[in-house]
């Protein structure tokens, strides 16, 4: 994949397709004004910059449309060039007159993401913040948004610069010296610098830590559901989401697929799989089958609501939802949920995650929906302005971690070759800097802004 070339003028829609009250068509390039002004009358001779003109659209002598012209004078625009923001009426004849006067007047459509691909070729962006604008357009609850806008404002990339200065220092220090053939400069302080790079480390991996929080908060948290047959998984999941979603009966094994729904906690979007109940003496095909799909959802999720019904003494059922609970992947939460509260307990809540509710009144549930987010919302709360949401985010960190561990295990040997150890922190340092795209090959941005919208 190649890029697209960038100093020819673009237009395309950037509002979405279809009709609507308002339709907002942006030009960028070197020829944005002229294009523009090929359509515009009154054609303005030296456009205005960031001041709004409502100007007649004009195809040969027929009128189009009156629209609020807006320009921007290049570097101060979004993309860094001249710009021109044409809002007009949502109507999808009138947006395609209009891109195809914008096309006779010498501007190419523009590819996907590319009005954004320019903003950060022009250094208006760093790739992290580029790389958001995406997920800030898509952000769907308020902790996704608060992620992405944070991210687009450059708080992940000024905590990366952060880990990069030090970086920088310490691979001078040892420039210096592989390079000093006289030996004119002082042996380098290995305690020092060992402890330095093991600082930065820290800091790697502490950025890094917070991808699983981070990708729960841009995706929605994976809840499932699971315990022993009519312990009341289907009626918790019910009461969680205020509206009857699943079947509930007092028939054991009503629930034989697995079954998602979705709804927003103190501002983190939640999905809640209900699952078939794990029954120790599984008889019907219909119901292995069901258990398999719920061992499957435990398998994949971020947290487990392990229910149980309080009411009765403990069943082998329960033992055996237990187990399978356990099968949850290592950095997933298990709640336990004493269930059925409104009857009189047979059973105590054991542990820290453990709480006492009833689908039926609703106590407890408060409580439970707080525990749910609340690696979430300790996430926000911790300071961390930055939090990574990015794949391509964690796997560049995770990469510059191992080669800052590979540096660390090096420095505890007093003889380590020198040049070793550069190596190691050129290795870290260049994947910092694919973050912020400072050395992000061509592919890897084709890639990236190939998966963006036309128009954005
Ligand atoms: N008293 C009481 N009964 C409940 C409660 N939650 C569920 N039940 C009853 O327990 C039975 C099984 O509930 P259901 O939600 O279908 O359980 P599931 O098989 O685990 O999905 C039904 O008769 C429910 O009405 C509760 O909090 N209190
Ligand atoms: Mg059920």
């Amino acid at each position: 994949m190649k890029l697209p070339e960038t100093n020819d003028t673009i237009v395309a829609q950037a509002t979405p397709p279809g009709a609507g009250a308002l339709a907002v068509i942006r030009l960028s390039g070197p020829g944005a004004f002229g294009a523009a002004s090929s359509f515009l009358s009154p054609a303005p001779a030296a456009p205005a910059h960031r001041s709004a003109s409502m100007l007649t659209i004009r195809d040969g002598g027929r009128l189009v449309d009156k629209a609020v012209v807006i320009f921007f004078r290049g570097p101060a625009s979004y993309t860094g060039q001249d710009t021109v923001e044409i809002s007009c009426h949502g109507s999808p004849y009138i947006i395609r007159t209009i891109i195809n006067l914008a096309l006779r007047g010498g501007a190419r459509p523009a590819g996907p993401g590319e009005f954004t691909l320019r903003a950060f070729l022009n250094g208006k962006l760093d790739l992290a913040q580029a790389e958001a604008v995406g997920e800030l357009i898509a952000a769907g609850s308020a902790g996704a948004h608060r992620a992405a806008v944070t991210q687009v404002e450059g708080a992940v990339s000024r905590r990366v610069r952060a880990i990069k200065a030090p970086l920088v220092s310490l691979l001078a220090e040892l420039e210096a010296r592989l390079d000093d053939s006289y030996e004119e400069m002082p042996s380098l302080r290995l305690r020092d610098f060992a402890r330095r790079a093991a600082a930065a480390a820290a800091e790697i991996r502490g950025l890094a830590a917070g991808f699983e929080a981070g990708r729960g908060i841009k995706e929605g948290t994976r809840v499932v559901i699971t315990g022993a047959p009519n312990s009341g998984k289907s009626s918790l999941l019910n009461a969680l989401l205020g509206y009857d979603r699943a079947m509930v009966s007092r028939e054991a094994g009503t629930t034989r697929d697995t079954l998602e729904a979705e709804i927003e906690l103190d501002g983190f979007s939640v999905i809640f799989t209900d699952t078939a109940g794990l029954n120790a003496r599984a008889a019907t095909r219909l119901e292995r089958e069901g258990m398999r799909r719920a061992a499957k959802a435990i398998e994949r999720a971020d947290a487990v609501v392990l229910v149980s019904d309080g009411s009765i003494d403990e069943t082998a059922s329960d033992r055996r939802a237990e187990k399978e609970a356990a099968r949850l992947t290592a950095g997933a939460r298990l709640i336990r949920v004493l269930n059925k509260a409104d009857l009189p307990l047979k059973r105590k809540p054991v542990g820290r995650n453990c709480l006492k509710v009833s689908a039926r009144t609703g106590t407890g549930l408060p409580g439970l929906k707080a525990l749910i987010v609340a690696e979430q919302k300790k996430t926000f709360s911790d300071g961390a302005q930055a939090i990574v949401t990015s794949a391509r985010h964690f796997a560049a960190l995770s990469a510059a971690g191992t080669e800052m561990d590979a540096l660390t295990a090096l420095l505890k040997n007093k003889t380590a070759p020198m040049e070793l150890a550069a190596e190691h922190l050129r290795g870290a340092l260049g994947e910092l800097a694919g973050i912020l795209g400072e050395t992000a090959p061509e592919e890897v941005l084709a890639d990236i802004f190939g998966k963006f919208c036309v128009g954005k």
